[in-house]
């Protein structure tokens, strides 16, 4: 019989932060759920996006994966924009003796990237990361990103059209 001691607790909480006007907002109060939108203090809580919200998983080139003699460039502006936290997935084939390998690098600024320079590239996927479901590369940061394919010596980034640039778009700001 009687109040538990938690209940005591919630009780005495609630009191207490009536009197002093510091009640909201945390999370771990019993009562709160994410969803909740409006109540005590009137604080309008932020919506959940829906699955339609939710990031998404891009295969890089469509159809055509990732080869020699495609513009990537013009694709990524078709298919554009990616948000923050999409996967780009780079399918292609390991290297076999009958056909050129290809590779995933991350070039560090616009002027490399226009001139296809991977002296400081980072190398995100080898040759052989391709293959099977792909190399899989999250958008996780809000800045702009500059892929290519490093293989002979930039020609694939060059001549090629093996490069893109992506500057991931924010989420939830159409309300
Ligand atoms: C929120 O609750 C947690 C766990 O009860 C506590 O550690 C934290 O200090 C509280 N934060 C604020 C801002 O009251
Ligand atoms: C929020 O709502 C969703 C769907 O309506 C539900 O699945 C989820 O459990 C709810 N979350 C909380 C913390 O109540
Ligand atoms: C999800 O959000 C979209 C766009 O805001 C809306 O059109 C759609 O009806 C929503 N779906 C659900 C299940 O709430
Ligand atoms: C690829 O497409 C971009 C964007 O449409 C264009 O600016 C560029 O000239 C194209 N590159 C080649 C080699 O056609
Ligand atoms: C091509 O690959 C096959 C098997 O992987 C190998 O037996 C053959 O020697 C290779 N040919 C050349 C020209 O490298
Ligand atoms: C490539 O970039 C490096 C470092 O930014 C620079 O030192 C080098 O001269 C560049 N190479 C060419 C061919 O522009
Ligand atoms: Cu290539």
């Amino acid at each position: 019989m009687g109040f538990t001691f938690a209940q005591w607790g919630y009780i005495t909480l609630l009191v207490a932060c009536t009197l002093t006007g510091s009640c909201m907002a945390n999370k771990s109060w019993p009562g709160y759920s994410s969803n909740y939108t409006s109540g005590w203090g009137h604080r309008q809580v932020y919506h959940h996006p829906n699955k339609t919200d939710a990031p998404n998983k891009i295969s890089v080139g469509g159809s055509e994966n990732w080869h020699f003699g495609f513009n990537y460039s013009e694709w990524a502006l078709k298919n554009g924009p990616f948000y923050l936290n999409d996967i780009l997935v780079f399918k292609y084939d390991p290297p076999k003796n009958d056909s050129h390998p290809h590779s995933v690098y991350l070039l560090p600024d616009l002027k490399s990237f226009k001139s296809c320079n991977f002296s400081h590239a980072r190398m995100l996927a080898s040759t052989t990361q391709g293959g099977d479901e792909g190399f899989e590369f999250a958008l996780k940061s809000w800045q702009p990103y500059y892929f290519a394919c490093g293989e002979s010596n930039g020609v694939h980034c060059n001549l090629g059209g093996m490069k893109f640039m992506v500057m991931p778009a924010l989420r939830g700001w159409n309300f």
